[in-house]
């Protein structure tokens, strides 16, 4: 049967709260989940991940978890290791002890940031390219998604890994033409992660049909998604406005763009 009581974890955030609105249209009863309160939102359950006994809590009687919450930009080894390795560790663990059996976790394309980006005729990059995190955020999400393979290989837990690219109201930057996944297509993406069969641990990139996508979709449209967007009516303006990414910059050159290059954000 399909799940219908989700538990969505990062409800607060830039994506838990596009997720919020959206997935409701779809017949699910979410679960709350945030170290923030939000506003309107009384029932919502305010909690950190490193709260082990809150968030089995949390998790005891959903169908299904959307497990976004952690940290999602680079930060301290210190601060990624609690928020995203250790709180996603104690997400399967709750899943395990309460019997839930299926997982949507937002992994994210830095999990492989350090790949080249396609140019030219170069293929698109594949589901099973090796990881190169560019980050230690991104070094998260591969550790997440190995998590996601072991907890279904040794306890049975079904996880859809979701490499999203950039799930903004709109892109706004010319890498993003190429990552973008719209808010609707995010919410059709997660929907088909919630209620395909016998998906294992399947690993997905989540995006939009961008006319200069990157990756392929295979994987995202096996589920039954049907991507209806595409960035391209935004790329005059930003290719107007910031130029056609340049091979020569280092920031241009890999999927993880300016995380590739930037320095980390060191939060003092
Ligand atoms: P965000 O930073 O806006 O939201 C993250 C939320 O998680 C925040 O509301 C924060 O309070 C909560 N959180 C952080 N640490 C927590 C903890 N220890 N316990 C409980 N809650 C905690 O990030 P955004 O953009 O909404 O991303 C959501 C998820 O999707 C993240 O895991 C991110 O890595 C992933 N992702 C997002 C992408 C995007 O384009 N928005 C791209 C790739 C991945
Ligand atoms: C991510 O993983 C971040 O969470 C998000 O804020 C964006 O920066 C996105 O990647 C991206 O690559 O654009």
């Amino acid at each position: 049967p399909a799940p219908r009581t989700v538990l969505l974890t990062g409800a607060a955030g830039g994506l838990g709260t596009l997720m919020r609105n959206l997935l409701p249209a779809f017949g699910y009863d979410l679960r709350l989940f945030d170290l923030r309160p939000i506003d309107g939102e009384p029932d919502a359950v305010v909690a950190d991940l490193a709260d082990r006994d809150a968030v089995r809590e949390a998790v005891r009687g959903v169908d299904a978890i959307v497990h976004l919450a952690g940290i999602s930009l680079e930060a301290s080894f210190e601060k990624i290791l609690k928020a995203n390795i250790e709180g996603t560790y104690h997400v399967y663990e709750a899943a395990r002890e309460e019997g839930v059996g299926r997982i949507v976790f937002a992994s994210s394309n830095h999990a492989l940031g350090w790949t080249p980006r396609p140019q030219g005729d170069d293929p698109l990059i594949p589901v099973d390219a090796p990881r190169r995190p560019d980050t230690f955020y991104g070094l998260s999400k591969s550790f997440g998604e190995d998590l996601a393979q072991f907890y279904w290989d040794k306890h049975g837990i079904e996880t859809v890994s979701v490499r999203i690219g950039s799930c903004f109201p709109e892109p706004t930057s010319v890498r993003m033409l190429s990552v973008w996944m719209s808010p609707a297509d995010g919410a059709r993406l997660f929907h088909a992660a919630l209620t395909a069969e016998d998906v294992g641990h399947t690993v997905v990139y989540g995006s939009s049909a961008n006319t200069r996508l990157w990756w392929d979709l295979s994987t995202a449209r096996a589920l039954g998604y049907e991507p209806c967007d595409d960035s391209e009516p935004y790329a005059a303006k930003l290719i107007a406005e910031q130029g056609e990414l340049d091979p020569e910059n280092p920031a241009h050159a890999r999927l993880g763009g300016h995380f590739v290059t930037d320095p980390p954000i060191w939060p003092y």
